[in-house]
Parts: structure tokens; C-alpha cells; sequence
């Protein structure tokens, strides 16, 4: 008998897979944790040769527009090379990418002036692609069946603290959740159908207080946002926290450390809310190997990402997937000398 092919199986989804920079520089595994994941669920990623900085929304847009349209458009030129659409693990890669696209494509002066300055190196924007965030590909593309019926395992009912970050649904008019910015559930969703529970806690919507340049300009002032964000979800009783931004992964995570240290005076207790990326989670959910997830720490060097120790918590989800934490450990430190 023939096997009936379906759609998926003949022309599998393409997309452009846009790294951006905190990803590879800091938190490489995230990329690694996604590829694996995106790979197992049947989706073709293809790299985008040359791509830059995004550049960021909340740095380069504050400061010069013409410029941030001109890179923003040459990312996009790459991803429209490729023929498919861009996905990105990035909020603020997100925000800078469909900002940009949808600037240029309703906009003929400004593509008008960004091709001026493409054609000097042989690009051009045309607008024929889409930019897309992880969450979307995830959540419409592949949609929840799909997802459901992937997942092999739950995850123990892991209370979750969910944080979307800015960028992700914010401005409104131009992402794709139907105008939702104060209670968006897209994300709770997906953390639900691992078997995690998604817990509630006040100004879940806050910003982690990275963003918009103002970890880089005022460091207490935005680590003050993500004390008040740490107080709220240790409040909640959440066991960790699941991010789909790398930039508000570092925040949470090297912040919590910096937060222990510059307001020690002021928090009851030093935090230890392990910070997880989605896909990390979603894997092991889908019967994954820890070590093809980033979730293996295989050395004890300091000031390397991750920066909360995930071991109390990861020992525990291992235990009951059949995994000892230790002896992975072990097996990984053996094969590298
Ligand atoms: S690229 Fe350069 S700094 Fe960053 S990661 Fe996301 S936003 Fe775009
Ligand atoms: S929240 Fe506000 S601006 Fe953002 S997306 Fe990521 S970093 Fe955190
Ligand atoms: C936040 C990016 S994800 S930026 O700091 O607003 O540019």
C-alpha cells in the first residue's frame, strides 16, 4: 500500500533563520535547543548568510531612523534571497524586523530611499517575504494540534512564570494576536500543552527592564524593574521562569545575580528562579535528549550563562523522565577529556 504523503511531508516549511546577536554570543545554546526542536517538528531552516545586528530597536532606532531602516532592510533583503520567510527567537529582533518591514512596504519614499542605499551593495528590499517570531511559527504555523500531538511527556505541572516581554505583542496594530496586549494567552498556552502550569503574577506584563537601551545606559533603574518582576513571581510560587527573548533570558537570569547584590538590603531573600527558553522545555517534552537542549551544564566555570543554577529543578523534571542529572554531568565531562 502507498503511504498517503501529506502537504507537510512533500514540501516541508521554510523559514530564514535570523540569530541576531545575543543568542550566539551569550547564549548559544538556545539556538541549538531551537534548530533541534524545529528540525523534529519537520520544519526546514535555512541560515541567512552575512546577516548583522537586527540593529536593535530600543538602541539604534532611538538614536538614528534613516540607518536602522537601511540595516533592518538589508536583514530582510537576505531573508527574501533565501525565499522564505524569517523567523527570529529575538522580541527586540522581532520588533526592529516587522517594524522595518512593515515600515517599507507601506512606505514607498522610505523604501524609495532605503533601495538607494541597498543597491551599493547589490540588495534590494522587495517585500516579498514575511518576519515572523518564534512564538508565531510555533503557535499558527504549526499550530496547537500539531504541538499536542508532538509532546510524548508532561513536564510535571512545573508552576511557570511566563514572560512575554515588550516587543512580542507590542504595537498592537502591526503582530498578529488580534490586537491583545494586556491579556495575551498564546504563550501560557504553549506552556500548558508540555504539561507545566502557567502561574499567574501581578504586572506579568512589565517589562523585564532591559529593554529600549536602559540596561546599558541605567543599570539600577532597569535592574530595579526586574527585582519588582523577581519579587512578583516568587510571590506566585513560580519554580522558574520560561522566556522567548534572550535579551530578557539575560536580564532575568544575570540579573537575578546583580539583584542579589545591588539591592541586597532590600529584597527579603536572595533569588534563585531558574530561567528557561521555551523550546528547551517543549523538547523534553517531546521526548528529547537534555543534552541536544542546552540543559546539561557540563562545567563549573563561572560568569557562564546559565547564570541561576537550574540543576535543583532539572534534577527533579530528569528524575521523572528517567534521566539523573549527575550521571549526565558525568557522561559529558568523560567524553571531553
Ligand atoms: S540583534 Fe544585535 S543586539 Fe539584538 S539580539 Fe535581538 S535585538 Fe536584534
Ligand atoms: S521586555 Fe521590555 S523591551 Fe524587552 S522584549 Fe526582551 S527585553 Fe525584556
Ligand atoms: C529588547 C531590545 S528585546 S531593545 O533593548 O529594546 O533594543
Amino acid at each position: 500500500m502507498h503511504k498517503n504523503l501529506s502537504h507537510e511531508e512533500i514540501t516541508p516549511p521554510e523559514y530564514s533563520f535570523y540569530l541576531g546577536c545575543v543568542i550566539p554570543n551569550r547564549y548559544p545554546f538556545v539556538e541549538q535547543a531551537t534548530r533541534n526542536v524545529l528540525n523534529e517538528l519537520g520544519v526546514r531552516l535555512k541560515d541567512m548568510q552575512g546577516a548583522s545586528c537586527c540593529p536593535a530597536p530600543g538602541v539604534f532606532r532611538s538614536f538614528d531612523i534613516p540607518t536602522w531602516l537601511a540595516i533592518g532592510a538589508r536583514n530582510i533583503a537576505i531573508a527574501e534571497e533565501n525565499n522564505a520567510d524569517l523567523v527570529t527567537m529575538c522580541n527586540g529582533c522581532y520588533g526592529t524586523l516587522i517594524d522595518v518591514d512593515h515600515q517599507l512596504k507601506t512606505d514607498e519614499k522610505k523604501r524609495t530611499f532605503v533601495n538607494n542605499h541597498l543597491v551599493k551593495i547589490d540588495k534590494k528590499f522587495k517585500g516579498s517575504i514575511k518576519v515572523k517570531h518564534l512564538a508565531e511559527v510555533l503557535y499558527m504555523d504549526l499550530g496547537m494540534d500539531k504541538i499536542r500531538d508532538s509532546v510524548t511527556r508532561l513536564l510535571g505541572g512545573l508552576k511557570c512564570a511566563v514572560h512575554y516581554g515588550c516587543h512580542l505583542t507590542k504595537p498592537s496594530a502591526i503582530r498578529p494576536w488580534g490586537g491583545e496586549t494586556e491579556d495575551p494567552r498564546f504563550f501560557d498556552e504553549l506552556v500548558e500543552v508540555i504539561g507545566c502550569e502557567s502561574t499567574d503574577y501581578k504586572d506579568k506584563h512589565m517589562c523585564c527592564g532591559a529593554g529600549g537601551g536602559v540596561r546599558s545606559a541605567i543599570k539600577e533603574v532597569s535592574l530595579d524593574f526586574t527585582r519588582h518582576k523577581l519579587e512578583m513571581m516568587r510571590e506566585a510560587g513560580a519554580e522558574c521562569i520560561v522566556v522567548m527573548c534572550p535579551f530578557c533570558m539575560l536580564q532575568l537570569d544575570l540579573g537575578q545575580i546583580e539583584v542579589n547584590s545591588i539591592f541586597k538590603d532590600e529584597i527579603s531573600a536572595p533569588f534563585a528562579i531558574p530561567v528557561f527558553y521555551y523550546t528547551q522545555l517543549l523538547g523534553l517534552a517531546m521526548g528529547m535528549h537534555p543534552n541536544d537542549l542546552g540543559l546539561v551544564k557540563h562545567h563549573n566555570l563561572k560568569g557562564v550563562p546559565p547564570f541561576v543554577d537550574q540543576e535543583p529543578i532539572l534534577s527533579r523534571i530528569f528524575k521523572e523522565l528517567g534521566y539523573d542529572y549527575k550521571q549526565l554531568q558525568k557522561q559529558s565531562v568523560k567524553t571531553e577529556s
